[in-house]
C-alpha cells in the first residue's frame, strides 16, 4: 500500500520554532516499510523558518493565531497539504494527534477527504489513544482510531484493508460500522522493544528542514511507572516502563551519527534515570565505543545520586530536565501525587548544583486548589534552589489524567466537544466547562494578575547573564565539535530573546 502518514500543523500557525520530528510517525513507517509498504511522513510543522520564536512560556497566548488558521481554509499551510496529497496520492492517511492539535488532526482529516475522497483516515497518538470514542463520533472525515502503542495494531489494520480482512479481532482498533463506533480489546504491549526497527527518520519527506539535533531524539524505552495526577504518560503507556537493551540504543545512535552528524543527542524518555544500572551500562557503552556525544534526559528528583549524574557526565551529559512542578507539598503530595517532597527537590538541586551538569527545572502552576501563597511558595523555591533554566508551564487538564478525570466529577470540566468545539475553543480551554472559571481557589482577574507576574519572574530569573553564560559553556564541546551548532544556537537566542 502507499501511506502517508502526517503531523498535523501547530507550530508554524504561530510562527514558533518545531523541535524534533514526530518519532512516533518514524517507528510506524519503518515497521510498514519492513512489510513492503511504501510510506511518508509529512511533518507540517517541520521548521521552514529558522528565525521562528523559541520562549514557550507564553505560547497559549498564541493559541487565537492558531485557531485562525484552522478556519482559514485557504491558509498556505493547507494549501500544502492538499498538495502534498495530490502528489503523493496515497491509499491510506494516517494523522498523529496530541491534544493540543487534534483540531489541525480534524482539518488535515477534512482536507484528505476533500481531495481523495475515498481514502481511509486512520488516527492515532496520545489523544485517541484516550479519546477514540468522541474523535470517531465527531468527526466524519476519520474512519479508524489506533489506541495506545501503534506498531501491531496498525500494520494488522494496513494488512486487513489492503486484503479485505475482517478487522474486529486487532486490538487497539477503535472503528466506525453503520453509524456506530465500536471498540476492540486494548493491544498487548510489544514484549521486547529491541524488535522494533529502528526509527524511519529518511522517510519525513521534508527531512533537510531539521537540524541534527533534532535528528536526536531517541527514546531508549517506553512508558513511566509513576502516575503523577496531571501527567498524560498513563494513556498511552498504562504506568509499564519497558526499556531497550543498551546494544540496541548504541546502535541507534551510531546510525543517526552517521546518517545525520549529530552529536547531541536527547533521550526523552519519561524518566530515564529510573533504572539505575541500565544507566551505568549506557553511560559505559558510550565511553567504551568513544561515540564522543553529548546528550540530554529527561530525570526525577528522587532517582538520580552523585555517583551516577559523575558517570553521566563523563559520558556526555550535558543537560538534565527535572519536574520540580510545586514549591508546596501539600499540593506534590495530595493534589500530584508526585511521590516527592520539597525537602528531595532540595537535596537534588544541591548535588546538581555541584556536579555541575546544566540541569532545566519544569515548575506547573494553576493546579486545582492552588492557593496564591501556595503559587508564590513554588517562585521561592525556584529562586532558591537556582537552575539552571526554570521552565514554567501553566497546567492544561489533558482527558486521560486523574485531574481531568476529578475535574469532571466535581463539575469543574466537561468531558463533551464537538467538531464546532475543537474548531473554536482554545486549546488550554478544551476540557473547561467555564473559561472564565480557570482555578477554583480565585477569580480571573486575581489570577492572571498571578500568572502574570510568576512568567515575568521565571523570564527575568532566566535571562541572567550568568545563566545564559552556564548555558553557553554547558555546550561549549558541542560548539567545538560543530560550530554550525553555534550560529544556530545565537538565531534561536535572539529568537528567544524577542
Ligand atoms: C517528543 C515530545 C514532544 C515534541 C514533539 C515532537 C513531534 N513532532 O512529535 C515537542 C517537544 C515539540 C513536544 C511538544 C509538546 N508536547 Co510532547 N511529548 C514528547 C514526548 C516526550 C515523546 C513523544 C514520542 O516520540 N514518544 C515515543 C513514541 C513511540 O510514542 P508516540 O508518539 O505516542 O507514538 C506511538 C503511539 O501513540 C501511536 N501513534 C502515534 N501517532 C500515531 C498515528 C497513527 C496514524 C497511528 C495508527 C498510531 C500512532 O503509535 C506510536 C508508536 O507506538 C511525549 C511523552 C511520551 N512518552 O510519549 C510528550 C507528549 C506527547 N507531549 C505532550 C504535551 C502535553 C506536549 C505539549 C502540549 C507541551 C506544551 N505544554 O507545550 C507540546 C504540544 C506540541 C504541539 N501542540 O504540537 C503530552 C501529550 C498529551 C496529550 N494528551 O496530547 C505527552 C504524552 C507528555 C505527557 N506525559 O504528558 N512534545
Ligand atoms: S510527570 Fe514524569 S514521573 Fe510523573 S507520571 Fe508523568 S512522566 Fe512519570
Amino acid at each position: 500500500m502507499n501511506i502517508l502518514l502526517i503531523d498535523p500543523p501547530f507550530y508554524r500557525f504561530i510562527k514558533y520554532y518545531n523541535r524534533y520530528v514526530p518519532l512516533g510517525l518514524t517507528y510506524l513507517a519503518a515497521v510498514l516499510r519492513d512489510k513492503g509498504h511504501k510510506v511518508l511522513i509529512y511533518d507540517a510543522d517541520a521548521n521552514v523558518d529558522k528565525s521562528y520564536r523559541m520562549d514557550y512560556s507564553d505560547i497559549e497566548s498564541k493559541y487565537h493565531e492558531y485557531l485562525k488558521g484552522i478556519n482559514n481554509l485557504s491558509h498556505t499551510i493547507w494549501n500544502e497539504l492538499a498538495e502534498v496529497l495530490k502528489d503523493i496520492k496515497p491509499d491510506l492517511v494516517g494523522i498523529n494527534l496530541f491534544t493540543t492539535k487534534v483540531a489541525a488532526g480534524f482539518r488535515s482529516a477534512q482536507i484528505t477527504k476533500d481531495v481523495l475522497h475515498n481514502v481511509p483516515v486512520v488516527i492515532g497518538g496520545p489523544h485517541p489513544s484516550v479519546k477514540a470514542d468522541e474523535a470517531l463520533r465527531i468527526s466524519h472525515f476519520v474512519d479508524y482510531a489506533i489506541r495506545g502503542e501503534g506498531e501491531i495494531s496498525f500494520s494488522q489494520l494496513v494488512d486487513a484493508l489492503e486484503n479485505k480482512k475482517p478487522y474486529n479481532n486487532i486490538k487497539g482498533l477503535s472503528f466506525k460500522q453503520n453509524g456506530q463506533v465500536y471498540h476492540n480489546p486494548d493491544v498487548d504491549f510489544i514484549d521486547d522493544l529491541d524488535q522494533i526497527p529502528y526509527p524511519a527518520k529518511d522517510l519525513l519527506i521534508n527531512h533537510n528542514s531539521y537540524t541534527s539535533e533534532d535528528m536526536g531524539l531517541i527514546m531508549t524505552g517506553r512508558g513511566c511507572p509513576f502516575a503523577c495526577t496531571f501527567c498524560s504518560s498513563s494513556g498511552v503507556w498504562k504506568k509499564v516502563a519497558r526499556f531497550r537493551a543498551v546494544e540496541n540504543v548504541i546502535g541507534e545512535i551510531q546510525q543517526i551519527q552517521s546518517k545525520y552528524g549529530t552529536t547531541q543527542f536527547s533521550f526523552k524518555d519519561d524518566t530515564f534515570t529510573v533504572k539505575r544500572e541500565r544507566v551505568l551500562e549506557l553511560c559505559r557503552a558510550i565511553k567504551d565505543r568513544k561515540l564522543r556525544i553529548n546528550w540530554e534526559c529527561n530525570v526525577r528528583v528522587n532517582f538520580i545520586d552523585k555517583q551516577m549524574l559523575s558517570e553521566m557526565k563523563s559520558a556526555g551529559c550535558n543537560s538534565i530536565k527535572i519536574g520540580i512542578e510545586s514549591g508546596s507539598d501539600l499540593i506534590l503530595t495530595d493534589i500530584m501525587k508526585k511521590g516527592i517532597t520539597v525537602a528531595q527537590i532540595k537535596s537534588a538541586a544541591e548535588l546538581l548544583n555541584k556536579v555541575g551538569i546544566h540541569w532545566t527545572g519544569y515548575f506547573l502552576m494553576g493546579i486545582p486548589t492552588e492557593t496564591e501563597a501556595e503559587m508564590l511558595q513554588t517562585l521561592a523555591l525556584m529562586r532558591e534552589i537556582k537552575p539552571d533554566f526554570a521552565s514554567l508551564s501553566v497546567f492544561e487538564p489533558y482527558p486521560g489524567t486523574i485531574l481531568h478525570d476529578m475535574g469532571i466529577s466535581k463539575g469543574y470540566m466537561t468531558n463533551d466537544r464537538t467538531l464546532d468545539d475543537y474548531y473554536n475553543i482554545s486549546p488550554k480551554y478544551y476540557a473547561m466547562k467555564d473559561t472564565h472559571n480557570r482555578i477554583d481557589t480565585m477569580d480571573e482577574n486575581k489570577y492572571c494578575l498571578l500568572e502574570k507576574h510568576m512568567k515575568d519572574s521565571f523570564h527575568r530569573y532566566n535571562r541572567h547573564l550568568m545563566r545564559l553564560f552556564k548555558r553557553v559553556r554547558s555546550r561549549s564541546s558541542l560548539y567545538m565539535k560543530k560550530p554550525t551548532i553555534l550560529l544556530n544556537d545565537l538565531k534561536k537566542f535572539l529568537a528567544w530573546l524577542s
